[in-house]
């Protein structure tokens, strides 16, 4: 399926195996969505779990977003199938969900992002129908990517069976979680041999179910790392993460 302007839809290019740079969203402000839109992002993700914009602050973030070519998703703050439905209602093209553990709560989540009969969403494409298009509702189930992240021990033991489930279009990994739950401790771009194994066994389980991996990571450097390792949908930093360091740079070069 095709998104406005005649460019791929983000499902299609993750089927086709590119590289995606992902952007993440903190900064609960239309305009500065709009200029991380214009920056050269493939696509930029509203995270609505952790950062204190809720589902009215990030509409008018998706709009500002959508006004360029840089697909939108949206990271839920847990596993709500109305919420989720409201995203896509709203233009989401994608919608990462935290702590996928089972087959069964994979399920529940792609079912959340399809209509019947293949899924249980609620047929109203409010805004969805203006991006799209009239006839999103015959093309949704094509177009939206449902991304289950593993960011779990329990997740990790059953990456194989979450991966399988019909409709996914990519697992996303969430390092920090995912080393407190193995570790005991939060930490992003670890460089142990240890932790860089479960990361290919995330790699492995989407390439043999034929879906994207996708992960965050918190510099460039690891988001190259990444993509070496066979992760396609990079995400690198975070808007916030990314002003504070720049402005912390230009601060420290004018008093040196
Ligand atoms: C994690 O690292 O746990 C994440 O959810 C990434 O945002
Ligand atoms: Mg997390």
């Amino acid at each position: 399926m095709t998104p406005p302007g005649g460019r791929s839809s983000l499902r299609d290019r993750l089927a086709r195996g590119e590289a995606l740079l992902n952007g993440w969203l903190h900064v609960p402000s239309p305009f500065s969505a709009e200029v991380m839109a214009h920056a050269g992002w493939d696509a930029l993700t509203l995270d609505t779990q952790h950062g204190p914009f809720d589902f009215t602050g990030a509409v008018p973030m998706i709009q500002a977003i959508q006004t360029t070519g840089t697909h939108v998703l949206a990271r839920v703050p847990g596993l709500d199938a109305g919420l989720i439905g409201k995203f896509l209602d709203a233009g989401a093209e994608g919608v990462i969900c935290p702590v996928i553990e089972t087959r069964a709560e994979c399920e529940a989540f792609v079912a959340a992002c399809r209509y019947p009969p293949h899924g249980s969403r609620s047929f109203g494409p409010t805004r969805a129908a203006l991006h799209f298009g009239a006839d999103y509702g015959t093309r949704a189930d094509a177009l939206v990517v449902p991304m289950p992240m593993i960011e779990t021990a329990r997740g990790l033991e059953n990456v194989d069976e979450i991966a399988g489930v019909p409709g996914v279009g990519a697992l996303f990994v969430g390092p920090g979680d995912l080393s407190l739950s193995l570790d005991g401790e939060a930490r992003l771009d670890r460089e142990d041999k240890g932790f860089l194994e479960v990361l290919a066994r995330v790699v492995r389980a989407a390439q043999a179910h034929r879906v994207a991996a996708g992960i965050f990571t918190a510099s460039p450097g690891y988001a190259r790392r990444m993509l070496s390792l066979g992760y396609t949908f990079v995400t690198v930093s975070s808007d916030a993460r990314l002003l504070a360091a720049a402005a912390g740079a230009a601060i420290r070069e004018v008093r040196a």
